[in-house]
């Protein structure tokens, strides 16, 4: 097999319709190179996009393919009028043959049309992240002679290989071939290469048949202690002669689960201290290159994370390859973010899963295969549960060595069938942004975990938003400030940390992302729960705490450098460190040695600041930093959200009492009930919000009083109006 980038020259336009396609004016042809993805946040594009190019074909040119990385979302492709197919699904690889009457013609005129419109049919169909479109991961061609590995084979190399650890400690690896071969006699000839090079493992068989490979005592992948890989080459031997060769990295490695005490890796009992990231990031948004990957993932290996979830969609491979060789514990998973009765929607979202697990099985660093998050939002209805069940059956027939995951948001029902599905949960838990305080983690797990102690838990999600322009001596949720995104993990961590049963959390999210349908904390468009910047330019504050939790490189941070005017005679001075103890000075002068809290912070409360220029430096041992603040009359206006009514969390204009009104409803109760039993309240105050609810924009099994807060902003007349209103209809016993 012989692949050739075709990522060059390329003309790019957008079109009305399908049936529009040929009628673009040549004004509107855009040269192109990929990876290129046609979004701005200017103009966020949804609608139909047209790529093509022309290629020569050679005379030696036998068998001829098209090789998609992803393509965003629908894709259809023709090669000189001739339609090879259609792809549904914006994440995953697919490849398509050029038939042979185009290739006779020399000349193949390749078109690539693109529909990134919402669709029913194809996940996602909702989700806090922008489906960007495009060809944002390249096009290559493939080239083979008449015998080869079935390369059409759901994107894969056309070998599936599930690498797994016996009880005895010997390694399996379990190949499942797909040739194409007009020779019935062709064989395989497998050779499985150990980390140093030399031969573990080698058989010969016909092409068509599974096979096993064993290798006594393998050498272990190993997470963050020591990666070992294996290299399984295949040859395929068809009419007399090697007709095709493919190859896998991939690595032996055994994961169990238990419901008390969480994940084991090789038998050692790890816990997941990780990270979840989306694709993209600023100005190329979703079509990056594998260099900014591997600068996410040194970013990723600065901050000490043992593990990363690869959220929400199947990411390109060079994220999967540098997770392996990074030892970084993967949950990978589709696009399934809104589960509606429409059966397309599932016969979709079981081909992605297929996909993404098809084409990533060798990968060791993968741990599970997520098969929904949040669909709960909307509801949690008995035709859900049996599609999940399905998507799981499918996980578990694919590929019985990896668990089947799944996320679910805080007002899942502990009991709910949808914590009963997959072999192990996350929940995406923001309490102290979307509700109740920070310290309301603790009481929430132990109450999930004891409700099922034989369910595996973990947080999927937890973080919240901060602009780092915004910035808070006394930071209050929903402030945006850069010190209360610190403040919040120094304080959930430890609590999370601190719970034996949990097999592990995720920050949400490494990276700021962009979500289209955002405006808020005063950036538009992005959701801004990063440790790091969108352009990766600038780590958070919070980035720093994680540092010095996760990282044993030595490192000391002082926090709110950002936060330059100062309009207080004295500040608290907070430096995140792995180091025991820390020394301040300001303006030269010794303000003295304070010691690690054991969460990594120390601290030196009260630092008198001098009006004007205030240098600050910490040190301990060989390791500095500084930072210098301005001591102002006034405080600086630019540092607070405009608009915000300062600070503290927004107060509720009437204690739990007032509102609840004993046999009657109130806005404590669901948006679900309320529709159901209230819908005319909703319709005399709030007809936009209804419309919203009754459209599925809005998640109906949220608390009414939280959905209210956030789509009346401070019209606290029109809230209790409301409840007034729902306290006089009384509930059907
Ligand atoms: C969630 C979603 C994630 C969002 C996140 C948020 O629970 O799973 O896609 O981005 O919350 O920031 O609200």
């Amino acid at each position: 097999m012989k692949r050739i980038s075709l990522n060059e020259n390329w003309q790019f336009a957008r079109f009305p319709d399908w049936d529009g396609v040929g009628a673009v004016p040549s004004a509107e042809w855009e040269n192109v190179t990929l990876p290129h993805c046609n979004y701005t946040d200017e103009e966020p594009y949804h609608g139909l996009m047209l790529y093509r190019r022309t290629v020569s074909a050679q005379p030696g040119w036998r068998k001829v393919f098209l090789e998609f990385d992803g393509a965003d979302q629908v894709c259809r492709v023709s090669v000189n009028g001739i339609a090879l197919g259609e792809h549904r699904g914006g994440y995953s690889r697919f490849r398509f043959e050029v038939p042979e009457e185009a290739l006779q013609e020399g000349e193949l005129r390749v078109e690539v049309c693109l529909d990134n419109r919402l669709n029913p049919a194809v996940s996602p169909t909702f989700g806090d992240f922008t489906v960007f479109g495009g060809l944002y991961r390249g096009v290559n061609l493939i080239l083979t002679g008449e015998d080869h590995f079935d390369y059409c084979y759901y994107g894969t190399n056309g070998v599936i290989a599930r690498a797994s650890v016996a009880k005895d400690g010997s390694g399996l690896l379990d190949i499942e071939p797909h040739v194409c071969t007009g020779d019935a006699g062709a064989r395989i000839e497998y050779t499985l290469y150990g980390p140093d090079g030399s031969v573990a493992a080698a058989c010969t068989c016909p092409a068509g048949e599974a096979v096993r490979l064993k290798v006594e005592r393998p050498a272990l992948w190993n997470g963050k202690t020591a990666v070992s890989f294996y290299r399984l080459r295949a040859a395929l031997l068809a009419n007399g002669a090697q007709a095709d060769v493919t190859e896998l990295r991939l690595g032996f490695r055994c994961i169990e689960m238990d419901a008390r005490e969480g994940l084991r890796l090789n038998g050692v009992r790890t816990k997941l201290c990780g990270v979840a990231k989306h694709q993209d990031r600023a100005d190329v948004f979703s079509a990056v290159t594998p260099e900014m990957i591997d600068a996410d993932f040194d970013l990723i290996r600065e901050i000490g994370a043992n593990a990363v979830r690869l959220s929400h969609y199947q990411h390109p491979q060079r994220a999967y390859d540098r997770a392996d060789e990074d030892g970084l514990l993967v949950w990978a998973e589709i696009p399934m973010l809104k589960m509606t009765e429409d059966a397309a929607l599932q016969v979709n979202a079981l081909e992605q899963l297929r996909e993404l697990i098809l084409q990533n099985i060798h990968h060791p660093s993968i741990f599970c295969w997520g098969i929904q998050n949040e669909i709960g939002m909307f509801r949690d209805a008995p035709y859900m549960h049996v599609r999940c069940r399905e998507l799981a059956a499918l996980a578990r027939a694919l590929d019985p060595t990896r668990l089947v995951a799944a996320a679910n948001l805080y007002n899942v029902k502990f009991q709910s069938e949808l914590n009963a599905i997959s072999d192990i949960v996350g929940y995406n838990l923001y309490f102290g942004w979307y509700y109740g305080e920070m310290h309301d983690y603790g009481k929430f797990l132990d109450a999930l975990h004891t409700a099922r102690p034989q369910t595996p838990f973990g947080i999927s999600e937890y973080g919240v938003d901060a602009n780092p322009a915004l910035h808070a001596e006394n930071p209050a949720c929903r402030d945006y400030s850069e010190e209360y995104q610190a403040l919040w993990h120094e304080t959930v961590h430890p609590i999370i940390r601190g719970k034996d049963y949990l097999w592990g959390s995720f920050v949400w999210n490494m990276f700021d992302f962009s979500s289209d349908r955002r405006d808020e904390g005063g950036v538009k468009g992005r959701n801004c729960k990063g440790l790091v910047s969108y352009d990766r330019t600038l780590r958070k504050d919070a980035f720093y705490y994680y540092k010095a939790a996760w990282s044993d490189d030595p490192f000391l941070h002082i926090c709110s450098r950002r936060f330059v005017r100062r309009a207080q005679e004295a500040v608290d001075v907070k430096v995140y460190t792995n180091q025991p103890d820390v020394t301040l000075y300001v303006g030269g002068a010794l303000i003295g040695t304070a010691k690690n809290n054991g969460n990594g912070t120390v601290l030196f409360p009260a630092v008198a600041l001098v009006p004007g220029e205030n240098v600050v430096r910490a040190v301990a041992g060989e390791l500095e930093d500084s930072c210098r603040f301005e001591r102002v009359a006034e405080e600086e206006k630019s540092y607070r959200l405009a608009g915000s009514t300062s600070g503290p969390v927004r107060n509720w204009f009437l204690s739990d009492d007032d509102t609840v009104r004993e046999g009657y409803y109130s806005i404590m109760d669901s948006a679900e009930d309320i529709l159901a039993a209230a819908r005319p309240v909703l319709e005399q105050y709030v007809p936009e919000l209804l419309k919203a609810l009754e459209s599925d924009m809005i998640p109906l099994t949220l608390q009414m009083k939280l959905i209210l807060e956030r789509a009346l902003a401070d019209d606290m007349d029109r809230m209790k109006q409301i409840n007034d209103a729902l306290n006089q209809i009384k509930r059907e016993i």
